[in-house]
């Protein structure tokens, strides 16, 4: 009877089906973060749709370019897809939630050895860029003029080769736009991963939603806190709770060295590194730090 109950279950809930980037900068921090979420599914080269094992969910694979758009006609109810791919297709989906990976800047760079004071200095410039909605945007806002030139990919080289006098594209680490001999000037924006949805989920479906959102949420708090523990003279264990308020306050536990305990708490990770200085300052001994998986509040 159980075991025919958990079918009926099963039968009654519905699949949610989450668009992904299938290859590029935020693949690995999808998946990763589903994995994370407990949910089990293949990902295996040239895969276009899997069934997690585990959950009512249908992964598809898709191009960061596509995701908004099926994503509002209903191929799939929710996607993870970066802020700038959103703005540039004035996708009307809202963001549900920040996903805290694939961050970047959108930014206008220059060769390094051309004048710039001020965003007026762009007029009449030819600017290569893969994002032109988001440029004319800025532009706009900033009351410039420029020439937009809308191409697909490796916009850093369009100065050298006589396309374009700037450019606008994305940054991580600056690399190459130092190598191509470009200086960012402006910031356009800022992008990170962020989950969408369609805004028509059936109550069903969105039930599914919650509780995926539910798992997320405590993946993401996991990642911004760690696990500390740590021994200390008893005498240090006033200044010590003060610098540990972490999310309760800690555990304290005797050691079986007289006047000595062993405290254990959730920090986080923002301060972390100046919270430990306090802690070794205080006398605090054998400071061991835990990543943490989930962290359900
Ligand atoms: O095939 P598909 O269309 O799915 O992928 P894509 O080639 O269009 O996108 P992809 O995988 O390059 O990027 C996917 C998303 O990752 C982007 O939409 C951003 O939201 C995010 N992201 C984060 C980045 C970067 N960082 C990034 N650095 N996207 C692109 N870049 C590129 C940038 O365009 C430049 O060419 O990386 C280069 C600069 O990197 P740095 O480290 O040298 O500054
Ligand atoms: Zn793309």
């Amino acid at each position: 009877m159980a075991d025919f109950c958990v079918f009926m279950d099963k039968l009654n809930q519905q699949t949610l089906k989450v668009a992904i980037q299938k290859q590029g900068r935020l693949s690995d921090g999808s998946v990763d973060l589903l994995r994370k979420c407990g949910i089990g599914f293949s990902n295996g080269m040239g895969k276009l749709k899997s069934s997690a094992a585990n959950f009512p969910l249908e992964i598809y694979f898709l191009r960061d370019d596509d995701i908004p758009e099926y994503v509002a006609d209903g191929v799939a109810d929710v996607g993870i897809v970066g802020e700038n791919v959103l703005a540039e297709t004035q996708s009307k989906l809202s963001v549900v939630e920040r996903l805290g990976f694939g961050k970047c800047r959108m930014v206008l760079a220059l060769p390094k050895d051309r004048h710039y004071s001020s965003i007026t200095d762009v007029a009449g410039m030819r600017v290569a860029t893969s994002y032109p909605r988001i440029l004319q945007r800025f532009f706009d806002a900033n009351g410039v003029s420029a020439e937009i030139h809308a191409i697909s990919g490796s916009v850093e080289i369009a100065p050298s080769i006589g396309l374009a006098d700037a450019v606008c594209d994305l940054v991580s680490s600056g690399s190459t736009l130092f190598s191509n001999g470009l200086r960012e000037v402006e910031t356009v924006m800022c992008s990170e991963a962020v989950l969408v949805s369609r805004p028509d989920l059936s109550p069903e479906l969105k039930t599914v939603f919650e509780k995926l959102l539910f798992r997320i949420r405590s993946v993401k708090a996991a990642r911004q806190n760690k696990y500390i523990l740590l021994n200390a003279p008893i005498e240090s264990l006033d200044s010590i709770t003060e610098i540990l308020p972490g999310i309760n306050s800690p555990t304290i536990t005797p050691l079986a060295d007289d006047g000595w305990i062993s405290l254990q708490a959730v920090i986080e990770e923002a301060d972390f590194w100046e919270k430990v200085d306090s802690l070794k300052a205080a006398g605090a001994e054998g400071i061991l730090v835990l990543s943490i998986d989930q962290l359900i509040r």
